[in-house]
């Protein structure tokens, strides 16, 4: 991405058709260029306006301009625009910005965009208004990353999320473990100088003490980033079990929309197929996947392949099971099998006369001695009469999400990114801490303490490098 000197523009509301289309200029020239564009009602120019007032004023352009035409004589009205300037620092950007507020056609942003970079802006890259936001230092990694969150949030959870996170909740809890490092490290330090003469500016047991506390905090802040994760994406919840159990007609129901097609054939679902539905503001995506069983058809050991990638990346499994008949080794064997997730079992087809009960299922899997500590629950529905399905949904939330999360209001961790580092700070810290029982040496622990600086200062943004921006900003729209 290019540097601050320039200045950009871009639309900043969604491709298509709409009610208001904005465009948004930013950059040292953003007034000047914006003004040969645009004549407001007031006859004022946009350099002499009050900023955060929005302005009546016409959109005026010569898309073909001859060669002897005197600018904006020859301009054409192109609409009809409000305005509004935000003078720096007071901006997202923290640089001068003008938004030019056309109607929500796509052929009018765009020409208010080519008349602006006809007068000297440059179109921005995606992310591009952030990234500026991040190095005016109007926000810091976490808040910027936050603004996309915000921006993709799927559930109200998520979004909450998000918010808390764009107003410096985890940057906060982040820079109060660097401060505390930093006070830590210069003690340290200050002993490497005066080593020689005995100081001993910090006990050495009160040194231990405050780095444990450092990384049981930190290491909580890991802990939070399954439950971070999960409310920030949904949670991902496989349907899967044998050919002809039910599984897309529970995938229907529960949508309430004739989704996947279902018939008494089986073998029906060939294809992974996801859909969402939100309980409680969390987001669940569900996965209907193509039944399980031997077969030589290359079109279903494809499918049975991609429900096998859909189940080893699902943070809950729903196995589905059909009551009305009596249980073969193949369900047996994935109750054995798929033993490592949190896991839902569905006594399917209760509308239908009982061959399997309950009890039946939880012999079986209390029988199974390679059973690890996932939870597993049971619940009879029938996709037919829609029996237990609610109970099915609340269930699932409570399961992917469980009691992790136990301290109610604290921070949650919601990016690998900010996982790896917590991890890698956390690491450090153990280092320094076996440094000081083993070697005593300040220079060890010193050494061990900044690479743990380190890693908390690329969580915010006070060290970083063009590669991890670059990363970091691709993933925003064009126009934030
Ligand atoms: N009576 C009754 N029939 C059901 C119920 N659920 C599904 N069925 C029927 O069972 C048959 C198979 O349903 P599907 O939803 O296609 O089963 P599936 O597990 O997705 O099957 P595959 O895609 O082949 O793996 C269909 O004829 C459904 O109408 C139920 O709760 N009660
Ligand atoms: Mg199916």
């Amino acid at each position: 991405m290019s540097a601050l000197d320039d200045t950009i523009c871009a639309v900043a509301t969604p491709a298509g058709e709409g009610g208001v289309g904005i465009v948004r200029v930013s950059g040292s020239q953003a007034f000047f260029i914006a003004s040969n564009i645009v004549r407001l009602r007031c006859a004022k120019s946009l350099l002499d306006i009050k900023p955060y007032q929005l302005y009546l004023g016409k959109f005026l352009w010569d898309p073909l301009p001859t060669s002897n035409s005197v600018k904006q004589d020859s301009a054409t009205v192109l609409d009809e625009v409000l305005v509004v300037i935000m003078r720096a620092p007071r901006s997202y950007t923290g640089e001068d910005v003008v938004e030019v507020h056309g109607h929500g056609g796509p052929l009018i942003v765009r020409a208010i965009c080519e008349a602006l970079t006809q007068a000297g802006a440059r179109m921005a890259e995606p992310g591009e208004f952030t990234k500026r936001a991040f190095l005016n230092g109007r926000l810091d990694l976490t808040q910027a990353e936050a603004v996309l969150d915000t921006i993709q949030a799927k559930s109200l959870h998520s979004l909450k999320l998000a918010q808390e996170h764009l107003q410096g909740g985890l940057s906060g809890v982040i820079q109060s473990h660097r401060d505390a490092l930093v006070k830590l490290l210069a003690h340290v330090e200050a002993e490497m100088d005066f080593g020689e003469e005995d100081i001993q500016f910090i006990e050495q047991h009160e040194l231990k003490e405050k780095l444990r506390n450092m990384v049981g905090a930190i290491e909580q802040l890991v802990e939070s980033a399954e439950e971070g994760r999960i409310i920030r994406e949904g949670i991902r919840t496989v349907i899967l079990g044998r050919p002809n159990v039910g599984k897309s007609s529970l995938l229907n129901a529960i949508l309430d929309v004739n989704r996947a097609i279902v018939s008494q054939t089986p073998g029906t679902t060939r294809d992974v197929l996801e859909e969402s539905v939100m309980v409680d503001g969390v987001m669940i995506r569900l996965f209907d996947t193509a039944g399980l069983r031997e077969s030589t058809d290359e079109i279903e050991q494809e499918g049975m392949s991609r429900a096998e990638a859909a189940i080893q990346q699902a943070d809950v499994l729903i196995m589905v099971f059909d009551q009305s008949q009596t249980l073969t080794a193949q369900d047996r064997g994935f109750i054995k099998q798929y033993n490592q997730k949190p896991r839902l079992m569905l006594l399917n087809k209760q509308d239908l006369p009982q061959e399997v009960s309950l009890e039946d299922l939880q012999a079986i899997v209390g029988r199974d001695e390679s059973q690890t500590e996932s939870t597993t629950e049971y619940i009879q529905v029938s996709a037919v009469t829609g029996k237990g399905l609610e109970q099915l949904k609340q269930r699932l939330n409570a399961l992917a999400i469980g009691n992790r999360h136990e301290g109610g209001d604290s921070v949650l961790v919601s990016r690998l990114r900010h996982k790896v580092l917590l991890q890698q700070a956390a690491e450090a810290l153990h280092n320094a801490l076996a440094a000081i029982d083993d070697t005593q040496l300040a220079e060890c622990v010193a050494l061990e303490l900044r690479v743990s600086l380190q890693a908390l200062g690329e969580i915010v943004g006070i060290v970083t490098n063009e590669d991890i921006l670059d990363q970091i900003f691709r993933e925003f729209c064009i126009g934030k």
